[in-house]
């Protein structure tokens, strides 16, 4: 029913000073930014490999996006799967109950989009999106690629389990632990307890991988990113990303 996470969203303050990391410093190339008035929001889409980042700037403080900057801050807001027939994966979940935001399909900046309420999904809100046609013959590339999101869970198991029910995710053997991986597509989920990561239910963090890591930590150091090099890899800190914990390895 999933093709693969279509993009992860991120609630920003302003827009432009996002750019100045999201794009300028990490490359992200730039594919589409609009004001979607029904949400009240100005959001851009930026491709990360054969998904993308979303930044969400909102334009009304009474907005669901400006409610949540005031009660959160900047941060990980949002999970948006690719889905060739977003009206059909509505009536699945209908039937199987699930508590929905958008009963049918409206146009948003991926295409034909449709959020869930978080309750459905373990504290992550989900939404599903049908791209136009056109958006899957991109050809831009981008220096970085999303591998994995990391979710925080009260309950490892019964989180796994709710996304594998519900968009038919299949389990990533991992060694025995407590932790469990989800493949979507090219990428994965994976699922922690939010006590190994500071209490955090739901969207904690993300991890990229870069082509060139040599020119990435190189942008870093160039634009006084705060991060914290290891080798091979390196984390970015919240401070420098708007809000979102950002762990970033070499290509191997
Ligand atoms: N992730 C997890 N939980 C969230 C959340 C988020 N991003 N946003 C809100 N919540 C939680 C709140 O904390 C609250 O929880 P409690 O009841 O435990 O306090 C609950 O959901 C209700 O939130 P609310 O803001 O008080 O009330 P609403 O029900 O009116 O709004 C929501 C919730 C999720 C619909 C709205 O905040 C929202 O973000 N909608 C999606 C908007 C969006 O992303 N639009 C961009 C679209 C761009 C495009 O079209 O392409």
């Amino acid at each position: 029913m999933m093709r693969g996470i279509h993009h992860v969203g991120i609630v920003v303050r302003r827009l432009a000073d996002a750019f100045g990391f999201y794009r300028d410093v990490l490359g992200l190339p730039l594919l589409k930014e609009a004001v979607v008035p029904d949400q009240g929001v100005r959001a851009a889409l930026l491709a990360a490999g054969d998904t993308e980042i979303e930044l969400l700037e909102p334009l009304d403080p009474a907005s669901g996006v400006g409610r949540f900057l005031a009660k959160r801050g900047e941060g990980l807001h949002h999970l948006c799967f690719d889905t060739p027939d977003v009206a059909g994966a509505l009536a699945v979940l209908k039937e199987k109950q699930v508590e929905l935001l958008d009963t049918a399909p409206r146009p948003g900046l991926a295409g034909q989009i449709a959020f869930l309420h978080p309750k459905a999904c373990c504290g992550v809100l989900v939404e599903l999106a049908t791209p136009p046609a056109a958006a899957h013959a991109r050809t831009v590339s981008s220096p970085v690629r999303l591998k994995r999101l990391v979710i925080g869970a009260q309950d490892v198991q019964r989180t796994a389990a709710t996304f594998r029910s519900l968009f038919g995710f299949p389990e990533v053997a991992m060694n025995s632990g407590p932790r469990v991986m989800l493949a979507v597509g090219r990428s994965a989920l994976l699922v922690v307890s939010a006590a190994e990561v500071g209490g955090t239910e739901g969207m904690v963090a993300l991890s990229l991988v870069a082509e060139d890591f040599p020119a990435l930590v190189a942008s870093f150091a160039r634009s006084g990113t705060k991060c914290l090099n290891g080798t091979g890899e390196v984390t970015v800190e919240p401070v420098s990303s708007h809000g979102v914990n950002l762990h970033i390895s070499r290509y191997t």
